[in-house]
């Protein structure tokens, strides 16, 4: 048995708009996701997020299916539209007592709530009224929106996550379009993740100003990362992942750790990255009280120009990724999942240690990991989803290894708890523990639930 430290949380995650439904319910005003899945041709199939798992109504059945898991934290997202319907001004007391319902049920079954509080799902009036993330008021609103989730549920929150991947809202939302609200630009992603790092830091500023000492939790922020490998171990080679690690990771890490953007970006972006005023680098430096981390693959990184994927990663961020100016290929040999993302266990074990290293010693979450494996919109098939139990053993034993090696990872939550809306691929790419019937809203655990279950209970990995 690999036994994981004493105190290791273990836990699973989601995030509101892919598992709520209920999106036109009980006060809830619509937000950019919402507005997104309608527009014909952006979701696989038309799927939306009106009902996904209407994990809004069945919320003691899902957390009886955790209690049963054997997890002791759950990840889950505030949805913002639901308690502020426009974004700002009047609060929607039906949908705080959602969330108070959800908190109170989870503490009573000794698992910790762990709240996000942006997993991007931004009100669409904030988007219509203010062009939402590309105004640098936006950050404002979002310390406003975090000082009531913190008023309201606090005394029983011990972790907070201000933003889940910014990069994902700043790349895939404001540079291929590919997520809400599907803007298409070649600057506009570095406007967004400045907005987004000050808001970050500003919600953390209302939390240690007006709440910390009372509520005696910790903030902190979870950012996705692949690992990337040098292709050689050519200087250039090693220079390019670096570079790749600066330009997804360091983005948003580096201004929290060391007040500024990465050399390399500021070496090649030049005045199309915005400079932090003094205020706001006081603020942001030292803002995370941990690193959450989303880890999903592992590419290779060379110096351009080679063979491979450069055109496929071009096209995100509508042509920005290619101003890193790394080759980013795949190992043939490397298993991928339904998603077509490698399979590549101690990619999260280099990954690890090296924020390890690079960041100081930081206390380390990873808030999501996990694989959609293909077949599983058949139920069958699902249910015996003996690839993701393979994934999670050697993922699991990755992060073993990182922790002997010195990391210091406190904790680890699989993602998803249960298929849900994923995102532009609707209900086709199925991440969950749990599988679900989108008919009948029937759940039923995989092998990997049980499997999970295991790992939880004894606190290591049989071998
Ligand atoms: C997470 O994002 C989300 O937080 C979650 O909501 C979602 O359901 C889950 O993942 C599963 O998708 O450049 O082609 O190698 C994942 C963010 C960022 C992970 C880009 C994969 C690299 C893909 N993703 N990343 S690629």
């Amino acid at each position: 048995m690999r036994k994981f430290p004493l105190n290791f949380l273990w836990g699973t995650a989601t995030a509101a708009y892919q598992i709520e439904g209920a999106a036109r319910l009980e006060g809830r005003g619509p937000s950019i996701w919402d507005a997104f899945s309608h527009i014909p041709g952006k979701i696989h199939d038309g799927h939306t997020g009106d009902v996904a798992c209407d994990h809004y109504h069945r919320y003691e059945e899902d957390i009886a299916l955790l209690k049963d898991m054997g997890v002791n934290c759950y990840r889950f997202s505030i949805s913002w539209s639901r308690i502020l319907p426009q974004g700002r001004g009047q609060v929607n007391e039906k949908g705080v007592a959602f969330y108070n319902k959800l908190i109170d049920l989870l503490i009573e079954n000794d698992i910790e709530p762990w709240v996000t509080i942006y997993h991007w799902d931004l009100p669409l009036a904030l988007q219509i009224e203010m062009d939402g993330l590309m105004n640098p008021a936006i950050a404002t609103c979002f310390a406003d929106f975090a000082r009531i989730c913190f008023a309201r549920f606090g005394d029983r929150i011990r972790h907070w996550i201000t933003l889940n991947e910014p990069w994902c809202c700043a790349l895939l939302g404001h540079g291929s379009g590919d997520f809400a609200p599907g803007r298409e630009s070649e600057t506009e992603p570095y406007l967004v993740a400045h907005n987004l790092l000050r808001a970050h830091a500003y919600m953390v500023d209302v939390y240690r100003r007006e709440f910390q000492s009372t509520q005696r939790g910790v903030i902190g922020i979870t950012n996705n990362s692949n690992w990337y490998r040098p292709l050689t171990d050519s200087e250039e080679d090693r220079a390019a992942s670096e570079r790749a690690l600066d330009f997804t990771l360091g983005w948003f890490v580096e201004p929290i750790y060391c007040g500024c953007y990465p050399q390399t970006m500021r070496d090649r972006i030049g005045s199309k990255l915005p400079e932090f005023t003094e205020d706001d680098r006081a603020l942001l430096r030292g803002s995370s009280d941990f690193f959450g981390l989303n880890h999903y693959s592992t590419n290779l990184a060379a110096e351009p120009p080679s063979s491979g994927i450069m055109e496929k990663k071009a096209r995100i961020g509508g042509g920005i990724m290619g101003e890193h100016g790394v080759d980013l290929t795949d190992d043939p040999s490397w298993k991928q999942t339904d998603m077509g993302w490698n399979i590549v266990p101690w990619g999260l074990r280099e990954l690890l240690c090296w924020i390890s290293t690079r960041y100081g010693h930081p206390p380390i979450y990873v808030t999501e990991n996990g694989c959609a494996m293909p077949g599983e919109g058949d139920r069958e098939v699902a249910l015996n989803d003996t690839g993701r139990v393979e994934f999670f053993k050697e993922y699991l034993g990755a992060c073993h290894e990182a922790i002997e090696r010195g990391a210091d990872l406190r904790g680890y939550m699989s993602w998803g708890m249960m298929d849900n809306f994923e995102w532009e691929y609707g209900e086709s790419k199925r991440f969950g523990l749990i599988w679900v019937d989108f008919e009948n809203q029937d759940r039923y655990p995989k092998a990997s639930y049980h499997w999970y279950s295991n790992v939880c209970k004894n606190n290591g990995l049989e071998d």
